[in-house]
């Protein structure tokens, strides 16, 4: 289903039930933050606005300019189930790097996009 078949059936499911519980899932926040440049950080946290799937969602990170070069990292979704946590296996170099999310919620759509820093 496209984006906007998917918020047609989010719209849907608010107006029938009065609640999101059938939203597609969206990135609220994460740290560190889209464009930001930090020193390197021992994990990235994405949060997001509904219960990840766990077995679905996940992310990789790669570096742009080295031609999207692969990072290894391990991506995991936490506890409380709205976050997702990519931890890099080895210290992150200077360098710009892109997190590529996907995750899926209970409406079941494969929502992705991604997060852009640099490491100072
Ligand atoms: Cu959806």
């Amino acid at each position: 289903m496209n984006r906007t078949a998917c918020a047609a059936l989010a719209a849907f499911a608010l107006a029938a039930t009065g609640t999101s519980a059938w939203a597609h899932a969206k990135l609220v926040s994460s740290t560190p933050a889209n464009a930001a440049t930090v020193v390197a950080p021992k994990q990235i946290v994405l949060k997001f606005n509904e219960t990840l799937q766990a077995k679905l969602s996940g992310a990789e990170v790669v570096m742009p300019g080295m031609n999207n070069m692969p990072v290894a990292a391990k991506a995991s979704v936490a506890k409380d189930g709205l976050t997702l946590i990519v931890t890099p296996a080895a210290p992150l170099a200077p360098g710009a790097y892109a997190v590529k999310w996907h995750a899926v919620t209970a409406d079941t759509h494969r929502m992705q996009g991604k997060v852009d820093f640099t490491v100072r």
